[in-house]
């Protein structure tokens, strides 16, 4: 397989990255079965970067093969949570040596600022191993009383070849959340990145194998959704997926789940998440959350606080200072110095956020800031801000995955609630105020799986993170993670009872 080279010349980061663009199968880079490949974009520039091999169906069979035979032999039972978590840490390590050469790529091929990059996405990523390598020998089972003629205990144990798919909207934060858990818990693995963003997921791939990952236990195929994501979601030795991405293919996914094996399946989708602000909030602090809160990553964030509600008494001065705040963001090119935000991360997303900003306007609610494309070269939209707009309209109900906001005035706390709670969706929430009773007593009342007080985006690999409604099924992060990749076997050990 072809090899990517890539000299990197810019005032935040100077340095070469290299590395294979194959399928990683069974410890090898390989071309894909049908020698045919996938073009990668630059979504600065709109240019082409280059190509990656396109995996198939038979490809995930090979990876399938592979990691079975990995799971039956050098991991799973074979390995001592300890040795496991040992390696984890030694993952962890290693990419932290290549942490600004990972960052780069990150930027390079999604878009987002290399500063954000190396503080969240590296970061977070590295985060991940280390928190999964102090779980990796803590994986413990129950004694549970019956009679004194019963020991009754459960283990739990790795569900085997777990299928995983990712996006591109945080492509190795993502790989990494997926990976970490599964590896500690002693499944082996058969990923799928994103078609729009494979090269973080390559590069890393290459460092977990150089840290000692035995071959097999991690294959990557990468390839379309409708291609090689399907041959995961419906293969027959596949007993797990996990999915990242939209509900449209969360969906699909269960379905190909339950009419192949009925696999065990979790899901994080998309979300419209409300971010309330009370009158008596830190008026200065909840500006610069909102802002983060639907401007980070470029809108391009599931947990987006894309529907801020403001209660009458500051909703004139939250918007003057709002609007003050998404004016002063910087966009331009990743790599330069003071850079806010990037572009979006292809001509796909670019155009569906677009008619999103059309679908507004043409239903009639105000574009009080934004709602245009920036510059002329690359996917780059300027920050939008909506208001006067009805619950009902398409920009309020559905996930845009942009950097626009819907600001919506309110007066009762109850009314906030009841329109925060009219979506499908159910990730994420955020309140600002500084009466305690309040902020607890609403966050209780949202149907979303976070609540935020007093901030927004606030994610840690320690917390579990997933959705209500249609936003998700499982927990990732924290020790809920664990249960997302063993089975529990419950032993029943007969101590003189007789028949
Ligand atoms: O996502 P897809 P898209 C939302 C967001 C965005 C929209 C569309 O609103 O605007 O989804 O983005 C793989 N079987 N989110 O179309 O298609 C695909 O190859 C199996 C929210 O890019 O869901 C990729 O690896 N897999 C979200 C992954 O699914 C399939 C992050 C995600 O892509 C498949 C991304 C199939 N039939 C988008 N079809 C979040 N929760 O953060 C596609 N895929």
């Amino acid at each position: 397989p072809a090899t990517f080279t890539h000299q990197f010349d810019t005032p935040l980061y100077k340095g070469t990255s290299s590395f294979n663009t194959g399928l990683f199968i069974d410890g090898k880079f390989v071309d894909g079965s049908n020698k045919t490949t996938i073009d990668v974009f630059n979504p600065t520039t709109g240019k082409l970067l280059t190509s990656v091999s396109e995996g198939t169906e038979k490809d995930v069979d090979l990876a399938v093969e592979a990691a079975q035979k990995a799971f039956e032999t050098v991991w799973g039972l074979n390995t001592p949570g300890a040795q496991r978590g040992e390696l984890l840490w030694k993952i962890a390590q290693a990419l932290e040596k290549h942490a600004e050469e990972l960052a780069a790529l990150e930027s390079l091929d999604n878009g987002k600022t290399f500063t954000w990059a190396l503080n969240v996405d590296v970061k977070g990523t590295i985060d991940a191993f280390k928190y999964f390598a102090g779980w990796a020998d803590k994986i413990h089972g129950k004694t549970i009383e019956t009679n004194e003629t019963k020991l009754a205990y459960t283990r739990n144990e790795p569900i085997g070849v777990v299928g995983q798919i990712i996006p591109w909207n945080f492509p190795l934060l993502m790989w990494s959340w997926k990976i970490a858990p599964a590896l500690a818990t002693g499944n082996t693995i058969v990923m799928k990145c994103s078609e729009f963003t494979p090269l973080s997921a390559l590069r890393a791939t290459a460092i977990l194998h150089e840290a000692g990952v035995p071959n097999g236990v991690l294959n990557l195929v990468t390839g379309y959704g409708n291609t090689v994501g399907a041959a995961i979601s419906s293969h027959m030795k596949i007993d797990k997926v996990a999915f990242t991405g939209s509900t449209l293919v969360g969906r699909k996914i269960m379905e190909a789940a339950a009419k192949s094996n009925l696999k065990n399946v979790t899901l994080e989708l998309g979300g419209k998440s409300p971010n309330i602000i009370f009158n008596d909030a830190d008026l200065d602090q909840a500006v610069k959350w909102a802002s983060h809160g639907i401007f980070f990553n470029h809108g391009q964030t599931c947990t987006a606080g894309s529907r801020i509600f403001v209660q009458s008494g500051i909703y004139d001065k939250f918007l003057q200072n709002f609007t003050q705040a998404a004016k002063s963001i910087k966009i331009g090119s990743p790599f330069e110095q003071g850079i806010d935000q990037g572009p979006q991360v292809s001509q796909i997303q670019f155009d569906r956020i677009m008619g999103y900003i059309d679908s507004g306007k043409a239903d009639g609610a105000t574009v009080h800031l934004g709602g245009e494309r920036h510059g002329s070269e690359g996917y780059f939209i300027n920050p939008t801000i909506f208001t006067d707009t009805k619950p009902d309209m398409k920009i309020v109900q559905e996930e845009i995955f942009g950097p626009v906001a819907v600001v919506v005035k309110f007066d009762d706390p109850a009314d906030a609630i009841k329109q925060a709670n009219n979506t499908s969706y159910g990730l994420a929430s955020a309140i600002f105020t500084q009466n305690l009773n309040l902020a607890i007593e609403t966050a209780h009342k949202l149907q979303a799986g976070t609540a935020w007080i007093n901030c927004v985006n606030h994610v840690d690999v320690q917390i579990p993170f997933g959705g209500y409604k249609q936003s998700g099924i499982g927990r990732e992060g924290g020790e809920y993670a664990l249960a997302n990749y063993t089975n529990v076997k419950a032993v029943h050990v007969n101590l003189g009872y007789k028949i």
